[in-house]
């Protein structure tokens, strides 16, 4: 039986055998009594290298990214975000739900300049919702993993804070928008108040993200991560799988954006498919299909032995990641071409 190649998400990876043993051996405690040693370590090593002054272990990227929701804003506020941001559309609504934010989306496409920021704050006038945040998604998920050119960011920042406005950074894979960029963390992190950030996606652990922050952000995102279920006992567990993640994986992402790459040229050359290979940056590659639906294309491709996730009419995902080599896209390129040649 030919094997899977799975592109739906970097969300499937598998621990590694050396990271599975990391996990074994990690030394434990109450995290709820603040006793485990290994989600300190790990809480104090993502501060470091995301340049804040405090961080916090979460379960999920959507934890974390609400928990900035609910500390920078009160009920009814308003928060920007580009086109498609993951904390407007893939969170189950809870952005409406817990922290009752109204979104507002600005610019087209997920990126967006500091310009066109300010021209989406509302006035302060009763019938607007006032304007609190804004939230720059590095890299934009849906956009096709796209990196923040970084003056842009920086810009943002400077015009947010200058209108009261403060800036959280959904860094979900903010570890491949380093690695593509050549820029730190830190420095990627610098203009934002506050930043989340993924061990479960390209880097590979099971489970597990990080918010961080300044010490009071983060002591307030401690108790409505306790409010929502989320104090967790010996957590060392899953924060030893994060810092292998961080000892092993992160210089590795560099074969997963050279994949992505080589998907998308090979794609972009079958008939009826087209990628915008500009907007290829990192580990994401988003294409559209001409003579199927997405959604017909991606069952095809599954029972060709390719998983791809469709993500529009006419527009699939496929995403790179350390569970699969430049080997296996080569087998999934020829497996695509069979399908798009109607083989
Ligand atoms: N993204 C997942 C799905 O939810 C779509 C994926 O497969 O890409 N921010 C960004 C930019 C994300 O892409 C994701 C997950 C999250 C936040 C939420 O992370 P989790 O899944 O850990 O809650």
């Amino acid at each position: 039986m030919r094997a899977m190649i799975d592109l739906r998400s970097d969300t499937v990876t598998k621990p590694t055998d050396g990271m599975r043993r990391a996990m074994a051996e990690a030394e434990v405690g109450d995290d709820v009594y603040g006793e485990d040693p290994t989600a300190t370590r790990l809480q104090e090593r993502a501060a470091e290298l995301l340049g804040k002054p405090a961080a916090l272990f979460v379960p999920t990227g959507t934890m974390a990214n609400q928990l900035a929701l609910l500390c920078h804003c009160e009920r009814g506020n308003d928060v920007l975000v580009g086109e498609s941001a993951h904390c407007m559309l893939y969170e189950s609504g809870a952005g409406a739900a817990w922290a009752q934010v109204n979104f507002s989306v600005v610019g087209c496409g997920g990126l967006f300049t500091a310009d066109e920021m300010l021209a989406a704050i509302k006035p302060h006038e009763y019938h607007f919702p006032q304007t609190r945040l804004c939230v720059v998604e590095n890299t934009h998920n849906r956009s096709g993993g796209r990196v923040f050119a970084q003056a842009d960011v920086v810009s943002i920042g400077r015009a947010a804070h200058a209108q009261g406005i403060a800036l959280h950074i959904d860094g979900a894979r903010i570890w491949n928008a380093a690695r593509a960029s050549g820029l730190a963390p830190s420095v990627l992190a610098a203009p934002a108040d506050s930043v989340s950030a993924c061990f479960s996606k390209g880097l590979g652990a099971p489970v597990g993200s990080v918010l961080a922050g300044s010490q009071d952000f983060i002591r307030r995102a401690h108790r409505y991560r306790k409010m929502l279920g989320g104090g967790m006992r010996q957590v060392g567990v899953l924060c030893a799988a994060a810092l292998y993640a961080l000892d092993h994986h992160l210089p590795r992402l560099d074969d997963d954006h050279a994949n992505a790459r080589r998907l998308a040229e090979g794609l972009a050359s079958l008939p009826g498919v087209s990628v915008q290979l500009s907007s290829v940056q990192t580990n994401i590659v988003v294409f559209d299909v001409r003579s199927d639906t997405a959604r017909g294309f991606a069952e095809r491709a599954a029972e060709l032995g390719v998983r791809v996730n469709a993500i529009a009419p006419q527009r699939l995902r496929a995403v790179t990641h350390l569970g699969v080599t430049a080997g296996d896209i080569d087998v999934a390129l020829s497996r695509f071409s069979n399908l798009a040649h109607g083989r």
